[in-house]
């Protein structure tokens, strides 16, 4: 168990378990949310032990009720509070850490929480699950990846409806949309996502790994420049088994 103030960090046969931790504030994402994520992902990325990874919320209500406006209200700005974030960018660690990460999520998932959701490579939803982007209602726009990422999921025109009108989007609807891969009866989006990670985890680590940096990174080239990076990682792969290293 770790000691973050806002992060409860554990591993357990190959598998971590990152919880947001907030649940007075609904996981609100703070500044320190921010630096103790921040610590997190980047022991997970550095641990070879891990294998894939769990992100879900400690509170019975949310999953993540997106960035802690108290913080925002009481800073010289949104611009201003927006700055201190950029300080540290979380969000490119997240798109960065090799293993595969899984979304379990429920009830709130608004705003920055959407966004973390977005950032990882499959997620699973309880049937209460609740998503929205309320940023441009308050003023502002997503700034944690997610007018990149949701789109890239979702598509262009539901990702404006969703950002330009503030709906939020039932489990149901975002499994329809290709946001969420499952949805699963309420209270039981962590033990699915464990069922997941495990069989994840029961693979060869680097097939893993290679197979989630040729897609991720696939999907930003053209057609052909991705299957260059395909045969390239294929070919690593072949000369190491036969060489041994
Ligand atoms: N930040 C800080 N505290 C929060 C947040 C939040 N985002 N969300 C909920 N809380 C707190 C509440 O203040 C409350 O605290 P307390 O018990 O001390 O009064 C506690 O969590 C429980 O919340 P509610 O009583 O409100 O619970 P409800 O079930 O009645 O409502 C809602 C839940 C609908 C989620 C409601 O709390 C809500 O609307 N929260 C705000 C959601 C939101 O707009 N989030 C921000 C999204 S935008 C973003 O993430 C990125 C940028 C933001 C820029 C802002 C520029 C000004």
């Amino acid at each position: 168990m770790s000691a973050f103030e806002t992060v409860l960090y554990e591993k357990k046969d190959h598998i971590a378990y990152v919880t947001l931790n907030r649940p007075q504030a609904l996981n609100a994402y703070s500044v320190r949310m921010r630096d103790d994520l921040y610590q997190v992902l980047s022991a997970v990325k550095d641990d070879d032990e891990i294998r894939v990874a769990i992100v879900r919320g400690a509170s019975d209500k949310a999953f993540c009720a997106g960035a802690d406006l108290t913080e925002f209200l009481t800073a010289p700005s949104a611009i201003k509070a927006r700055q201190i974030r950029f300080r540290r960018d979380l969000w490119r660690l997240f798109l960065s850490v090799p293993q595969p990460l899984i979304a379990a999520v429920h009830g709130y998932v608004l705003g920055s929480g959407m966004e973390i959701a977005a950032s990882c490579d499959i997620r699973i939803a309880s049937e209460n699950a609740q998503f929205g982007l309320p940023e441009v209602g308050l003023g502002i726009i997503p700034g944690a990846g997610g007018t990149q990422t949701i789109p890239r999921l979702i598509g262009t025109s539901r990702s404006l409806e969703m950002l330009l009108t503030n709906r939020w989007i039932s489990s149901a609807e975002a499994h329809t949309f290709g946001l969420v891969n499952r949805v699963v009866p309420n209270g039981q989006h962590v033990r699915a996502a464990e069922e997941i990670a495990q069989k994840i985890a029961s693979f060869d680590p680097l097939a893993v790994r290679e197979a989630k940096y040729a897609v991720t990174h696939g999907l930003d080239m053209s057609l052909e420049q991705g299957l260059e990076l395909e045969k390239r990682l294929t070919l690593m792969r072949r000369r190491s088994v036969r060489t041994g290293v």
